[in-house]
């Protein structure tokens, strides 16, 4: 279902490698892409090079959703490694270039020393992504929009292409696109068949009703809003939450953190809470993801996580690390209304 939806500025489509294209080369159509619709380069990086021209992966209404079949289908001993580097300006390479139904770690290096963000939604969408693994911390999330990295740190995104395309990634400076921050990510080769893409909906993510909106009306006051800890330890063969009870409101946002203050790594799972919850972001040392659905995920010893979440549901919910011999740790968190 691959077509070339957005032409290059001269009406010229580069053709590289990807077969694909040159069927779809005749049926050129210029749209205006999201986050865009400049008639420039689709990775114009600033040196004047240009990149292959865009060609759909996935419609913009639709995900990849059994990521998790494909998360265990792949030999992740044999991902191969590759890196995107964030600069003042700059995003290299210009054009990323990965083959489907491989496994890869891609890491999101920022070489600058100012924070910035990188945004590739629909190559995201058309991806399975197993998670966001930093040193301090994992970051798991059921649809991934943006992954933001400090200034020098980085972000590795564990990931299997599944829809071939040409598709956008951007660099972020302040959470906006960035002069000269462009380039293309190219997926070649045939979808996987075992397992077989299955493409929904994005209303199938699961995302709580108007989380947007409730995102960008919590946002201004929210690094000042209430925060609450819980931390994760273990002595010996014990391992706990701490505290046992926590008590969170509906509509309030809130930095919830989870801390690892154990000597062995911990999971903090509470899914049948996180299905409830608008997301901002998930939070770490090096830096934060911003998404739909935040889902069970483990931190290393030392480690934090902060989730910045609005519960939108009254209820009594689990939190335990579900990791086989974890069973002590249990614990409540409760949302009142
Ligand atoms: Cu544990």
């Amino acid at each position: 279902m691959t077509r070339l939806v957005r032409a290059r500025k001269n009406g010229i489509a580069k053709r590289g490698s990807v077969g694909v294209l040159a069927i779809a080369a005749a049926a050129l159509v210029a749209v205006s892409g999201c986050g865009g619709g400049s008639p420039t380069s689709a990775a114009n990086d600033g040196s004047g090079k240009e990149g292959p021209a865009l060609s759909q992966a996935i419609a913009p209404d639709k995900w990849v959703s059994n990521s998790s079949e494909f998360k265990e289908a792949a030999n992740w001993d044999s991902a191969k490694e590759v890196s995107v580097t964030l600069g003042a300006g700059t995003l290299t390479p210009s054009n990323l270039e990965l083959v489907a139904g491989q496994p890869y770690v891609i890491e999101i290096k920022n070489g600058d020393t100012a924070d910035h963000g990188w945004s590739a939604l629909e190559f995201l969408r058309a991806s399975a992504i197993r998670k966001v693994e930093s040193p301090s911390s994992e970051i798991k999330m059921k649809l991934i929009k943006t992954i933001n990295v400090r200034a020098g740190k980085s972000m590795p995104i564990f990931v299997v292409p599944v829809l071939p395309g040409v598709t956008k990634m951007e660099g972020l400076t302040n959470g906006s696109p960035a002069a000269g921050m462009t380039g293309t990510i190219s997926v070649t080769g045939p979808a996987p068949t075992k397992p077989a893409p299955v493409i929904e909906s994005l209303s199938t993510v699961g995302e709580v009703a108007a989380a947007a909106d409730l995102v960008k009306a919590a946002q201004p006051a929210w690094n000042t809003a209430a925060s609450v800890t819980i931390e994760m330890g273990d002595n010996a063969d014990v391992h706990f939450f701490k505290p046992k009870v926590t008590t969170l409101k509906v509509g309030v946002p809130i930095i919830l953190t989870f801390v690892n203050k154990g000597k062995v790594l911990h999971e903090y799972d509470a899914a049948d809470l996180f299905k409830t919850m608008a997301v901002w972001k998930v939070s770490n040392a090096e830096g934060w993801v911003e998404g739909a659905v935040v889902r069970p995920a483990d931190l290393e010893a030392g480690g934090q996580s902060s989730l910045y979440v609005i519960p939108t549901k009254a209820g009594t919910y689990k939190l335990a690390d579900s990791t086989p011999g974890m069973e002590s740790m249990a614990a409540t968190i409760e949302v009142v209304a």
